[in-house]
């Protein structure tokens, strides 16, 4: 035990496919046996998670009769009660079933898109009723190859229509429930809609209940793209979307990877870890915090659990290590807020026409400040010291 042992105050949760992956990968077959979730349950417990979260089907296999749910979803009220776990998230597999192999909201045929509205409903219900209070919809199949199939405005259009559908469902069973989106640029299509946060941010707005709808942005999803995932979510914390989040480890250019927390690129999970806890000062992140990857497929049920450990403890570590920096005198004098008395009144509140007549007025030594070294060599070297252990 140290102080990095994660604790139910940490608000660490994980998904039951995730520490109940069996490690099947489309190469190879499954190296663990499958879990039961009241196991993984109680495992979670045991190594101080605090959160559960599931799709409907990782709990209640596709097909089940009434009497075969009610049983199992009993069954694990009963886990949760007994091991004093929650299921702050829940979500629905709208991509494992054949019928959703060209899409679920999106799809071109209306049979499909009732279908995935109903079993929807459904896994909300089964959510709400687990206590969910997030409900994340990751639009696995919401995409293509052969991209002539459908207009992509009409898929745009398909997708608002179930979710305006959707919150009015959540609205009218008088659900304690917000929404949150998930992007992926590809994987398991070609090419999917709403690829990035910053598109999802987007298409929010355009929503009837544009208030019950956020982001769940992934880390290794905004890093296939390519794009910083730090940026991503401080975008989404400024514009009080950040309602979950996915945290995993991710190489650019590789498969959905969904790696060990901190695994990969420690620098950004450093950077990441100080936004979310809010060090260099702006307000923190207080959802649940979501590992949603999975142990290495060289991993027996005891790796899967170091695995488990491992994110969460990286995390209470980078923690420490973000409020070390931001405490450390020489990162605070060179990102010290520059003022000038001038000047600052002139660039805040706002437009009026004296503002605008002052400044196209002033004048300024372009030469001399460009001059001015800014000292970003050090201040990166101090954080890879402070990350590296030899400054605390
Ligand atoms: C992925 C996705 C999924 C979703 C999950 C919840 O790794 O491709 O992130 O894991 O998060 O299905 O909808
Ligand atoms: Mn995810
Ligand atoms: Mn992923």
């Amino acid at each position: 035990m140290d102080s990095f042992d994660p604790t139910p105050a940490d608000r660490f949760s994980f998904g039951l496919w995730t520490v109940g992956n069996p490690g099947r990968d489309p190469f190879g077959l499954p190296v663990r046996a499958v879990q039961d979730p009241t196991r993984i349950v109680a495992k979670l417990a045991e190594c101080g998670a605090h959160g559960v979260n599931l799709h409907d089907e990782d709990l209640v296999p596709f097909g089940s009769s009434a009497a075969e749910r009610d049983r199992i979803v009993a069954d694990f009220k009963k886990a949760l009660s007994d091991h004093g776990m929650v299921v702050p998230m829940a979500t629905t597999n709208l991509f494992t079933q054949p019928i959703f192999k060209d899409g679920a909201f999106t799809s071109n045929d209306p049979r499909v898109r009732a279908f995935a509205l109903q079993k929807t409903m459904r896994s909300i219900d089964l959510g709400v009723e687990l206590g969910a209070k997030v409900y994340v919809f990751w639009g696995g199949r919401e995409g293509s190859e052969a991209d002539a199939c459908r207009n992509p405005m009409d898929a745009g259009k398909r997708m608002r229509e179930a979710m305006d559908f959707l919150c009015g469902y959540v609205k009218d069973s008088g659900y304690d429930l917000r929404f949150a989106l998930e992007a992926k640029p590809n994987e398991p299509r070609g090419d999917i809609y709403l690829a990035t946060t910053g598109h999802m941010l987007h298409f929010i707005s355009t929503l009837e209940n544009e208030e019950m709808v956020g982001v769940n942005p992934e880390v290794a999803h905004e890093t296939m793209a390519g794009l910083s995932f730090a940026h991503a979510v401080a975008q989404s914390m400024e514009a009080g979307k950040l309602f979950h989040i996915d945290l995993n480890g991710q190489r650019i250019g590789r498969y959905d990877q969904d790696l060990r927390f901190g695994s990969e690129d420690l620098k950004q999970a450093l950077l990441l870890v100080r936004l979310l806890e809010g060090t260099a000062g702006n307000a923190p992140y207080t959802g649940p915090l979501h590992f949603d990857a999975h142990a290495y497929r060289t991993e027996d049920d005891a790796g899967v659990w170091d695995f488990a450990r491992g994110c969460m403890r990286t995390y209470k570590i980078l923690k420490a290590k973000a409020e070390a920096f931001d405490a450390d005198p020489e990162v605070r004098d060179i990102i010290a807020t520059r003022t000038d008395a001038g000047l600052d009144p002139l660039l805040s509140g706002g437009y009026a026409s004296d503002k605008a007549a002052a400044l196209k007025e002033a004048s300024f030594d372009c030469d001399a400040i460009a001059a001015e070294g800014l000292r970003y060599e050090r201040l990166d070297q101090l954080l890879v010291e402070h990350l590296m252990g030899v400054r605390s």
